[in-house]
C-alpha cells in the first residue's frame, strides 16, 4: 500500500509507538514556534523543567499578540522573551515585526519538516508542505528540549480538489466551504491532506490561507503536497535550497475523502458568531457594514492586501465605513509602502495598523454598540472582537473590500455589475519578499544572557498527585463548544496577567459566570460540566492552569477538543466523556462523587469511573487515555511527570 504525504513525514520522525489511528505516537519536533502571549509560560516551563539549551534546529519566539504595550506587564513579558530566547537559544522576533505565521513561513518554514506551535494556527505552512501542529506552551517546552510529541494518530482525510476557482472566488472560500460542511468540530481527531489536480491552481499562500483555518475545523492539521509552486514561492522567500519535493503515493489510502469542485464554489462568509456558520455571500447581502478589517494570520500577507488595495485605487470608502488594514509582517508593510499600495489604501480612506495580531482577539479596533464588523479574520467567537454582543462575519479580502465600498455585504461579483471597471484582481505575488531584517535576533547574536523577569512574571503553580478521593459541585454548566475565549478571554484587560496565573485565574469563565472564580476559590474543589467540544479554539493552556488553580478537579464534557484535552492532562484535571442524557440529567449545583479510588483506577487504566449524583443516582464517565497520559494525571501534571522521571533515572528532563 502506498503512503500519504502525511504518513511519510510521520514516519520520518517517528520515534515510538505505530502509525495506526488511535495509538498514541511520539514523533520528533524539528522547529519551535511561540508568542508573547503563550511564550512565557513555555519559558517558565522549560526553565522549571531544570533544561538550559535549545534542542530543536529551530525555535522562534514572536511578540505579536499584544504588541501595542498598552501596559507595562506587556512590556515586561516582551523583554523577558527576548531575555529566554537569548539565554536559551531561539530566534527572537521583535514587537511589531509581525505575526508569528506569517513572519515564520516568511523566514523559516520548510516542507518535510516537522513544527510544534504554542498557537492553534501552526498549521498554517502546512500550504508548503510543513507538518506542522498547534499545541500548549508545555508541550512546546519539552520538545524544545529534546522530548518527543505525542498526540493520538489521527485519521487521514483526503480533500480532493478539482476544477479551477472561478472569478472573485478565493482560497478563503475554499475553507469557509469545509466549515460549511464538516462544522467547527468536523475536524477531531483527522488530518486533512489536500489531493486532486484543483492543487496546482493554487499558489502557497491561497493553501497556507487553507491550512490555517483548517484549525477551525478542529483538525490537527492540514497539509498540501509540493510542487512547482512550492519551489516558487520558496524562491521569492529567498530559501529555495529548502525545497523538496512531497507527493502522495498514487495507490495511497486515505480513511476518508471529501471532494469539492471548485468551479462551484462562490464567495461564502461566515455569519456571526461561529467559523461554520458559512453561508453564500449574496444571502447576507444588503446589511449595512460599520467596520472592515484586513489583516490576521489567515489573510493578512502581501498577497492578501493587493486585491483589496487593487479594488479601492482611484476610489473611496463609503463614509459611514470605516476600514482598517492590519498587515500580518512588517516585512509585508514594508513591501507594501516600497510599491505604492499604502498610499492608494490611505488616499481611499483606509487607515493603517502595526503587524499585530490586535483586533483579532479585541485589542484596538473594538466595533462599537450594535454595529457590524466585517473581517478577513479566522474566528469570530461571540465577544472576542471586545465588545460582548459582536456581529463579526468572515469573508475574504475581496469580499471585505467590496463591503468597504459599497457600505453594506455586497457579493463582489454584484458590486462588479454596478461599477462597471470593477474587475477581479486575483492573485499576484511579489518576485520577491523583500524587507529589512533588523527585527529578528538570532542565536549566534544574541542581546541578552541572562534571564529579566519583570513583577507580574510570576511562577508556574503545580499540582498535587492525584487524589484517591474526587467529590464536590458541578461548579458550572456550560453549553456545546465552549471555546478557550469563553475560558480564559483574550483581550486586552485580561492578557497583561498571563504571566500572573494567581490574578489570571479571576477571569476564569467570567464570560459565561462573572461570579465562578470566586464560587470556585470559596468551594475547596468542584466540577466543570460541558456539552460538545469543550475547549475549542485556541491553544491557551491558561484555560486548563487557571482552574486547576482555583481548585477544579475534573471536567465532565461530552466532548473534548484536541487541544485542549491535552492541556486538561498537562496540568493534572481529569477529563471525564459522559453520554448526553448524564450532560442533561446533572444541573449546575448537584453534588458529585467518583466511587472509585481514582488514582488506583487511573493509572490501573481503567476506562469506565463510576459517577454519584446528590447521593441518590449513577451514571458513567469515561477515560480515554494512553498510560502516558495517565502516569501524567497521576503525577498531577507533565511538569511533575517529567521531574518525576528525572529524578527516577537521573537522565536529562525531557529525555521521556
Ligand atoms: C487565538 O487566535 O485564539 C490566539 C490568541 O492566537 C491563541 C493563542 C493565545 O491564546 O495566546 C491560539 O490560537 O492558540
Ligand atoms: Fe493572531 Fe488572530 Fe492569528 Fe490568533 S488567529 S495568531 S490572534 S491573528
Amino acid at each position: 500500500m502506498g503512503h500519504a504525504v502525511t504518513e511519510k513525514i510521520l514516519a520520518d520522525h517517528l520515534v515510538e509507538g505505530e502509525l495506526e489511528p488511535g495509538e498514541e505516537i511520539g514523533i520528533e519536533i524539528d522547529q519551535v514556534l511561540t508568542q508573547d502571549t503563550t511564550g512565557t509560560l513555555v519559558w517558565l516551563q522549560f526553565e522549571a523543567l531544570g533544561l538550559d539549551e535549545v534542542q530543536t534546529e529551530l525555535a522562534a519566539q514572536y511578540c505579536d499578540h499584544q504588541t501595542y504595550q498598552f501596559d507595562f506587564k506587556n512590556t515586561d513579558d516582551h523583554r523577558f522573551l527576548r531575555s529566554a530566547s537569548g539565554t536559551f537559544g531561539a530566534y527572537f522576533s521583535r514587537p511589531g515585526n509581525g505575526i508569528c505565521h506569517n513572519v515564520h513561513r516568511e523566514n523559516f518554514a520548510a516542507p518535510g519538516k516537522t513544527l510544534l506551535g504554542s498557537d492553534s494556527h501552526t498549521p498554517t505552512p502546512g500550504g508548503i508542505g510543513q507538518l506542522a501542529i498547534g499545541s500548549g506552551g508545555l508541550d512546546v517546552a519539552v520538545a524544545m528540549g529534546g522530548g518527543a510529541y505525542y498526540i493520538e494518530m489521527p485519521e487521514i482525510v483526503e480533500v480532493r480538489l478539482e476544477g479551477e476557482l472561478p472569478a472573485w472566488t478565493t482560497a478563503k472560500d475554499i475553507i469557509l466551504e469545509m466549515l460549511r460542511r464538516l462544522t467547527v468540530k468536523g475536524g477531531v481527531g483527522k488530518i486533512f491532506e489536500f489531493t486532486g489536480p484543483g492543487v496546482e491552481t493554487l499558489t502557497a499562500p491561497e493553501r497556507m490561507t487553507i491550512t490555517n483555518m483548517g484549525t477551525e475545523l478542529g483538525a490537527t492539521t492540514s497539509i498540501f503536497p509540493t510542487d512547482e509552486l512550492t519551489r516558487d514561492y520558496l524562491e521569492r522567500v529567498g530559501r529555495e535550497d529548502e525545497y523538496v519535493e512531497l507527493q502522495a503515493d498514487d495507490d495511497a489510502e486515505y480513511h476518508d475523502s471529501i471532494t469539492i469542485d471548485l468551479s462551484e464554489l462562490e464567495p461564502l462568509i461566515a455569519e456571526p458568531s461561529m467559523p461554520d456558520n458559512v453561508v453564500p455571500v449574496r444571502e447576507a447581502a444588503g446589511a449595512e457594514v460599520d467596520q472592515v478589517i484586513i489583516g490576521s494570520c489567515t489573510n493578512g500577507a502581501y498577497e492578501d492586501i493587493l486585491p483589496a488595495a487593487k479594488m479601492l485605487e482611484d476610489r473611496s470608502i463609503n463614509l459611514t465605513t470605516e476600514m482598517i488594514v492590519a498587515p500580518g509582517s512588517k516585512k509585508a508593510s514594508e513591501m507594501l509602502a516600497r510599491n505604492g499600495w499604502t498610499a492608494e489604501l490611505m488616499a481611499a480612506g483606509v487607515n493603517f495598523s502595526e503587524a499585530t495580531c490586535g483586533a483579532c482577539i479585541g485589542i484596538g479596533h473594538v466595533p462599537g454598540s450594535d454595529s457590524v464588523s466585517l473581517r478577513t479574520f479566522n474566528r469570530n467567537f461571540e465577544g472576542r472582537s471586545g465588545i460582548e454582543e459582536d456581529n463579526v462575519y468572515l469573508c475574504s479580502p475581496e469580499v471585505a473590500a467590496a463591503a468597504a465600498l459599497a457600505g453594506e455585504i455586497i457579493d463582489p461579483r454584484d458590486l462588479a455589475e454596478e461599477l462597471d471597471d470593477l474587475e477581479d484582481p486575483g492573485i499576484e505575488l511579489p518576485e520577491e519578499y523583500t524587507g529589512a531584517e533588523s527585527d529578528i535576533i538570532t542565536p549566534e547574536n544574541p542581546v541578552d544572557d541572562d534571564l529579566v523577569k519583570g513583577p507580574n512574571i510570576g511562577e508556574v503553580p503545580l499540582k498535587d498527585p492525584l487524589d484517591a478521593a474526587i467529590d464536590g459541585d458541578v461548579l458550572l454548566k456550560m453549553g456545546d463548544n465552549i471555546t478557550t475565549d469563553h475560558i480564559i478571554p483574550a483581550t486586552q484587560d485580561i492578557l497583561m496577567y498571563r504571566s500572573n496565573i494567581p490574578k489570571l485565574s479571576e477571569f476564569t469563565l467570567s464570560r459565561v459566570d462573572n461570579t465562578f472564580a470566586q464560587r470556585a476559590l470559596n468551594a475547596d474543589g468542584g466540577f466543570l460540566l460541558a456539552g460538545e467540544n469543550y475547549g475549542q479554539g485556541s491553544s491557551r493552556e491558561h484555560a486548563a492552569l487557571c482552574p486547576m488553580y482555583l481548585g477544579i478537579e475534573s471536567v465532565l464534557a461530552q466532548s473534548f477538543a484536541r487541544i485542549h484535552r491535552a492541556n486538561l492532562f498537562n496540568f493534572g484535571l481529569l477529563p471525564l466523556a459522559i453520554d448526553e442524557e448524564t450532560y442533561e440529567t446533572i444541573d449546575q449545583g448537584d453534588s458529585i462523587e467518583i466511587v472509585d479510588d481514582v488514582a488506583e483506577a487511573v493509572t490501573a487504566g481503567q476506562e469506565e469511573f463510576t459517577i454519584r449524583v446528590n447521593d441518590d443516582w449513577e451514571t458513567t464517565g469515561v477515560l480515554k487515555a494512553s498510560e502516558r497520559e495517565r502516569e501524567i494525571l497521576a503525577a498531577g501534571g507533565k511538569l511533575s511527570h517529567v521531574r518525576q522521571q528525572h529524578d527516577e533515572s537521573g537522565a536529562a528532563p525531557a529525555d521521556d
